[in-house]
């Protein structure tokens, strides 16, 4: 049996390096000053710890867009844990995102991009503009029809293909939207239309996947080529999140995700769970050579707390956990301590992109850990909690 590296013999295999304030768009800054003195930072964003919540993202993407220099200051969302006190200070409703724009606060995803545009100009065209009201429209219209199918139960498969086929209806909309112009995107190029529908599609392209058996992305060929065009800016793949986080994260948010049960939907909830990862189509740009590298420099520098965080005794799972980080960087089995399965299972499950690593870093990580896991047994972890996720809480993983 191979022995597992040491921390040390591990960290040698690493030398994973972003630059976080002027490199490319990451979920661990806290600064963002694109080559521009720091003096020039005229705005704060107010976003949550995990990057879950979707209107953040979208002030998040056009930020970065625009490059303007801006800070970070991450709060914790009511599902995950307890609101920061100092953020109550500023927002007493404690909503997710504000903007603090010289020293004024901004609430409110769309009068924050309005404020912004304002002092900074507009990403294409303006959050008014004739063009792009429509398009705001047609965003929220899709919003609901998803809602209406992810988010109720029903009682009669008559009310489940209705629902299902209200939310198609507007997904015609959409694509009849996007082959307006020549260009992938809404309007000639990426502009803040874009922005607006990332947030959603991409959390119905992960929810229905994996709740109703109902690939979007793969199913809609515009809005696949919408996706496509989306992954080549570096902007969005630093946003981009996976169909586990999505699947996982939307039941609390939402008040609730109901699944139609049917075959395919099974097949891909096991995908999804289980693996294979690299099959899902989540993701379609090719795998960065450095993602495994990116995982190991991730979990290394968390490893304390993942290991105090995990279940099972500290020792055991230290061991386990460094035969997975072998597994995935040798390629060579190293088999883990008896009953270590869960353990290895339990961080396969919690392992939340973009906050903790990038899409691909990520399906490295799942993948071994998961068949590490195999050697030691076929035992599967609790279910996730579907009304919070304080499993997650932050506080849990703060660095000094
Ligand atoms: N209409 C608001 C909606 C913002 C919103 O619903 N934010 C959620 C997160 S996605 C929130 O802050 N919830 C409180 C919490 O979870 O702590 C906007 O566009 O900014």
């Amino acid at each position: 049996m191979l022995n597992p590296l040491s921390w040390q013999e591990l960290e040698a295999l690493t030398d994973f390096q972003i630059d976080k304030v002027n490199g490319v768009t990451n979920s661990q800054s806290t600064l963002r000053l694109f080559n521009k003195p720091e003096e020039k930072v005229r705005v704060t964003l107010y976003r949550d710890h995990h990057a879950w919540c979707p209107y953040c993202q979208k002030i998040w993407l056009w930020l970065e867009e625009k490059q303007i220099p801006y800070r970070i200051r991450k709060v914790t969302m009511f599902c995950y844990g307890q609101k920061e006190s100092w953020y109550k200070e500023k927002v007493p409703s404690g909503m997710l995102p504000a903007v603090e724009l010289d020293g004024h606060i901004i609430t409110e995803s769309d009068d924050i991009l309005k404020a912004l545009e304002q002092d900074f100009g507009v990403l294409g065209y303006g959050m008014e503009d004739e063009k792009v009201i429509p398009l705001r429209r047609l965003e929220r219209l899709l919003f609901r029809a998803w809602c209406t199918w992810l988010c109720y139960p029903t009682m009669f498969p008559l009310q489940e293909m209705n629902n299902r086929r209200g939310f198609l209806q507007v997904v015609k909309e959409v694509e009849g939207a996007l082959s307006v112009t020549d260009s992938p995107f809404f309007l000639d190029d990426f502009s803040v239309a874009d922005v607006v529908f990332v947030p959603y599609v991409e959390r119905m392209n992960a929810s229905l996947y994996y709740y109703k058996g109902y690939s979007l992305r793969e199913e809609n060929p515009l809005l696949s080529r919408w996706f496509s065009a989306l992954e080549e800016r570096s902007t969005y793949r630093g946003t981009q999140s996976d169909f586990h986080t999505h699947a996982h994260d939307l039941p609390p948010q939402m008040g609730g995700c109901y699944s139609n049960n049917e075959k395919q939907t099974l097949i891909n909830q096991k995908r999804v769970d289980r693996g294979d990862w690299f099959s899902l189509p989540d993701v379609k740009y090719n795998e960065p050579e450095n993602s495994r590298q990116e995982a190991l420099y991730r979990v290394l520098k968390h490893r304390h707390n993942i290991i105090k965080v995990n279940p099972t005794d500290n020792e055991m799972f230290d061991l386990a956990l460094r035969c997975a980080l072998t597994y995935m960087m040798t390629d060579k089995e190293c088999s883990p301590p008896p009953e270590t399965d869960l353990a290895l299972r339990y961080l396969r499950d919690r392992i939340c992109v973009p906050r903790d690593m990038s899409i691909y870093a990520a399906k490295r990580l799942r993948t071994a850990l998961e068949y590490t896991a195999s050697l030691a047994g076929d035992r599967q972890p609790e279910a996730l909690p579907l009304r919070h996720r304080r499993d997650q809480n932050p506080m849990n993983f703060q660095t000094p």
